[in-house]
C-alpha cells in the first residue's frame, strides 16, 4: 500500500463541505473527500474539484487508509444523529490519538457528550462552529472550534490556515474551550445575528411606514450607515437587497412575503438563557418576533379589526426635521445593538462558569470580527474592550461602550417613544432601552413583587434595613398562620 498522504478527510458534500475542501486544497492542504451517498465524491471530483490535489474514497476504510497519522477526519453533515452514526462508523477505523471533527450546526450539549465519549475510546473530538454560509467557506469562514484540547496543535494549521483573516492576517479562528464550548459560541453567534437582524428590520420600518420612504432612499440610507460605527456585514447586504430591482424594475423587497423561517439556534439560545437566568432579551423579541411574523393569515385578519394611530409621522414632510429623525434611528440602532452584545456577553460569562469554561471574550470577539455573518468594526471594539480589562464584568461599563450609549441615548429615547405613539413595532428597540434603564437602576419594584409572593405564598422577604441572608415573612391579611414556605423558591 502507498504511504498516506492525506492532511485531512471531509465527509459530507453539500456545498459547505465541497467549499471548505476546496478553500483547503488552495491553502495547500491534502484533503480526502467522502460522501454517504458516494455518487455525491465522483460528480465533486468530476466537477468542481477537478485539477485539485483533492482525493476521493468511496469507503470510511478507504477514507481513512489515505490519511497520514494522526487521522483528522471531519464532519459537515446534518446535526443530529448523522453525527452519531459517523462517529460510531468511524471508531474502528481510527487508533488512539486520531481526531474526529464535528463542523456542523450540533447542540453544545451533544458536542459535551461527544468529546467525553470520543475520549474514553482513546480518541479526540473537536466540536467547532463554522460561520460564513457558503461564501465564508470558499473564502475564509469564522471558526470556533472547542472540544479535545489535546486535538488543537494538530489541526491548528489548517482551520487557521482557512479562516477569515482581519487586520493584515489575524486569524478569526482560535481554541474556544472544553467540551462543546465551541458550539455554544456558536450558537451565541446565531443569536446576536437573529438579534442584529431584527434591529436592522425595525429601522427599515419605521423609516417605510413612519417617514414613507422608498427603498431607495433607504439603501442610500444604508449605505451612509455601512461607512460609519455601523460598518457590518448585514448593514453591508442590507443596503443591496434595498437597492435590488425585480425584473420589472421595482425594488424586489416590497415583493417579499413578510413570514420568517428559523432553524433553532436563536431558539436555543434564548431557552439556555433562561436556564442560566441571564436576561438576554434582545434576542427573546428578536426570535418571538419571528413567530408573530410567521402568523400571517392571523395577523391581516386583526389588522381589520384591530386600529391604532396612522403610522406617519409629522417629521416626514419636513426635510430638515427627518433627516434628524433619521439620525436618531440610527442612534437607536447602535445602542440598541450594544445592549444586544452586553446581553449575549453576559449569558457566555454565564455559561463559561456554569459549564466550567475558560473563555476568552476579546479572542471570541475577534473570532467574530471577520469571515461570519455578525461581522463588523464595531467587533473590532469589543476586543479592544476585553484587552483593556477581561475581566470587565459588562460591555456597558467599558469606557468607550458607556460614551456610545450617552451619545445615542436622546435618540434611541425620541425613536422608542415616538414609535409607540404612532403604533409602529419596535420590539427590539424597546426592550434594549427597558434593560439599560433596568440595569442602571438601583432599585428597582421588586419589593412589591417579594411582597406579594410573601402574601400568597409565604416566600418570605429581605429587608433594606437588615443584612442580606435574614428573612422575614409577614402574617399581611390577620388570618393563616405565620408558617413561612422554605422549600418552594420558584
Ligand atoms: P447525502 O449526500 O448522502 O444525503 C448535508 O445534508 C450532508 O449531510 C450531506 O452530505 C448528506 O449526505 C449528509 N447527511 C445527512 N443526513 C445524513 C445521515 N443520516 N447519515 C449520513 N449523512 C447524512
Amino acid at each position: 500500500m502507498s504511504t498516506p498522504t492525506g492532511d485531512i478527510a471531509l465527509i459530507g458534500l453539500a456545498v459547505m463541505g465541497q467549499n471548505l475542501i476546496l478553500n483547503m486544497n488552495d491553502h495547500g492542504f491534502n484533503v480526502v473527500a467522502y460522501n454517504r451517498t458516494t455518487a455525491k465524491v465522483d460528480e465533486f471530483l468530476a466537477n468542481e474539484a477537478k485539477g485539485t490535489r483533492v482525493q476521493g474514497a468511496h469507503s470510511i476504510e478507504e477514507m481513512v487508509s489515505k490519511l497520514k497519522t494522526p487521522r483528522r477526519v471531519m464532519m459537515l453533515v446534518k446535526a443530529g444523529q448523522a453525527v452519531d452514526d459517523f462517529i460510531e462508523q468511524l471508531i474502528p477505523h481510527l487508533s488512539a490519538g486520531d481526531i474526529i471533527i464535528d463542523g456542523g450546526n450540533s447542540l453544545y450539549g451533544d458536542t459535551e457528550r461527544r468529546v467525553k465519549y470520543c475520549e474514553s475510546k482513546g480518541l479526540l473530538f473537536i466540536g467547532t462552529g463554522v460561520s460564513g454560509g457558503e461564501e465564508g467557506a470558499r473564502r475564509g469562514p469564522s471558526i470556533m472550534p472547542g472540544g479535545s484540547f489535546k486535538a488543537w496543535d494538530a489541526v491548528k494549521d489548517i482551520f487557521q490556515g482557512v479562516s477569515a483573516k482581519v487586520d493584515n492576517g489575524v486569524p478569526c479562528c482560535d481554541w474556544v474551550g472544553y467540551g462543546g464550548a465551541g458550539h455554544y459560541v456558536k450558537m451565541i453567534h446565531n443569536g446576536i445575528e437573529y438579534g442584529d437582524m431584527q434591529l436592522i428590520c425595525e429601522a427599515y420600518n419605521i423609516m417605510k411606514s413612519g417617514l414613507g420612504m422608498s427603498a431607495d432612499e433607504m439603501h442610500e440610507v444604508f449605505a451612509e450607515w455601512n461607512q460609519g460605527e455601523l460598518d457590518s456585514f448585514l448593514v453591508e447586504i442590507t443596503r443591496d437587497i434595498l437597492g435590488f430591482k425585480d425584473v420589472d424594475g421595482s425594488p424586489l423587497v416590497d415583493r417579499i412575503l413578510d413570514t420568517a423561517g428559523q432553524k433553532g439556534t436563536g431558539k436555543w439560545t434564548v431557552i439556555d438563557s433562561a436556564n442560566l437566568a441571564q436576561p438576554v432579551s434582545l434576542i427573546a423579541e428578536a426570535v418571538f418576533s419571528r413567530c408573530v411574523s410567521s402568523m400571517k393569515d392571523e395577523r391581516v385578519k386583526a389588522a381589520r379589526k384591530l386600529k391604532g394611530p396612522n403610522p406617519l409621522m409629522a417629521v416626514a414632510k419636513n426635510p430638515t426635521a427627518k433627516k434628524a429623525f433619521i439620525a436618531d434611528i440610527k442612534s437607536a440602532l447602535y445602542a440598541s445593538k450594544i445592549v444586544s452584545y452586553s446581553q449575549g456577553y453576559m449569558l457566555l460569562r454565564t455559561a463559561a462558569v456554569e459549564y466550567k469554561w475558560k473563555l476568552n471574550y476579546g479572542g471570541i470577539a475577534l473570532m467574530w470580527r471577520g469571515g461570519c455573518i455578525i461581522r463588523s468594526r464595531f467587533l473590532g471594539k469589543i476586543k479592544e474592550a476585553y484587552d483593556t480589562n477581561p475581566k470587565l464584568a459588562n460591555l456597558l461599563l467599558d469606557d468607550y461602550f458607556r460614551g456610545e450609549i450617552k451619545n445615542s441615548q436622546k435618540g434611541w429615547r425620541n425613536v422608542v417613544a415616538a414609535a409607540a405613539r404612532k403604533g409602529i413595532p419596535v420590539p427590539a428597540f424597546s426592550t434594549a432601552l427597558a434593560f439599560f434603564d433596568q440595569y442602571r437602576s438601583a432599585s428597582l419594584p421588586a419589593n412589591l413583587l417579594q411582597a406579594q409572593r410573601d402574601y400568597f405564598g409565604a416566600h418570605t422577604y429581605e429587608r433594606t434595613d437588615k443584612p442580606r441572608g435574614e428573612f422575614f415573612h409577614t402574617n399581611w391579611t390577620g388570618r393563616g398562620g405565620n408558617v413561612s414556605s422554605s422549600t418552594y423558591n420558584a
